[in-house]
């Protein structure tokens, strides 16, 4: 990780990936909310993890950018967990990051009920993670959800520290708060021992700026093409069946062309000419 700020753009299917990378994003988040919304499901750990490691593939396969998934809280205990980060890792991804959660999780903005797993317990979950990804580039974020369940500062300062101990190779803490001050606060009480990853969110008005000075890392948009696609979708399904028709939103949707151009048909076209023999 660079001393930059940099930002990973949420995906969920490999067209999403692949949109966010021809936009110019250099880094992907497999976000969970996102690929349990897009499968139908709700984001408390309802998506299996081989469901969420075949989507998390079919998007490494697509893009060339790095991805980094969201494991939510490793899928049971540090075996499950070890596991998962494995597959991950096979199948292509750059990173996984877990929350010290218990399973199952409930999605961070839901509710206000959000138990924390204990700190030793974590601890070995991201310690075999790391005993099992071994020296390879694949980078574990420890996920500290203490402000989210309403513990304070010390809470998640001691967690992120014991975090560190145990191998992790950034920190992403995470607020529900409309304003950054509780994740700036934590950031300058951190002092970028790791790099330090936000997730806007809530907070979404704060300008980056402000993050480039607080000497955070990487800013996450953890669910934003999920959140476009579904406004979209809902606009032009009404329009459609209001105005009987589809003239009306032909100009407001993606064309045909611009969906085989971002799928690579022309690369079919090249092949075609190469290798099917015509007699
Ligand atoms: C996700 O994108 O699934 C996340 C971020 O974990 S949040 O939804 O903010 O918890
Ligand atoms: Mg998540």
């Amino acid at each position: 990780m660079s001393d930059e700020l940099s930002f990973l753009m949420e995906a969920h299917d490999a067209l999403s990936a692949t949109i966010a990378e021809r936009c110019g994003f250099r880094g992907l988040w497999a976000s969970g909310l996102s690929i349990a919304s897009s499968l139908g499901y709700r984001d408390a750990n309802e998506a299996s993890w081989s469901e969420m490691v075949d989507a998390v593939e079919r998007m490494a396969e697509t893009v060339q950018v790095p991805i980094l998934v969201d494991g939510d809280s490793g899928f049971g205990n540090f075996n499950n967990a070890r596991l998962v980060a494995a597959k991950m890792c096979q199948r292509g991804a750059a990173g996984i990051c877990l929350e010290d959660k218990w399973f199952p999780k409930m999605n961070s903005f839901v509710g206000d009920h959000h138990p924390l797993a204990e700190i030793g317990e974590f601890c070995g979950r991201l310690r075999a993670v790391k005993d099992t990804v071994g020296d390879s580039d694949f980078v574990l974020v420890a996920r500290v959800e203490a402000l989210i369940a309403g513990h304070g500062q010390e809470e998640a300062l001691k967690r992120a520290h014991a975090y560190a101990e145990s191998g992790a190779d950034a920190i992403l803490i995470h607020s529900r708060l409309s304003t950054a001050d509780e994740i700036l606060a934590f950031a300058q009480l951190w002092q970028n021992r790791l790099p330090l990853i936000i997730v806007p969110t809530k907070y979404y008005r704060t300008p980056v700026s402000v993050y480039r000075t607080a000497g955070i890392s990487t800013v996450i948009w953890a669910n934003h093409a999920m959140r476009a696609a579904v406004a979209a979708m809902r606009q032009v399904c009404g329009r459609i069946l209001s105005e009987e028709g589809i003239a009306g939103i032909e100009g407001d949707i993606a064309s045909l062309d611009e969906v085989f151009g971002l799928l690579r048909y022309d690369e079919l076209a090249a092949a075609e000419k190469r290798y099917l023999s015509s007699g």
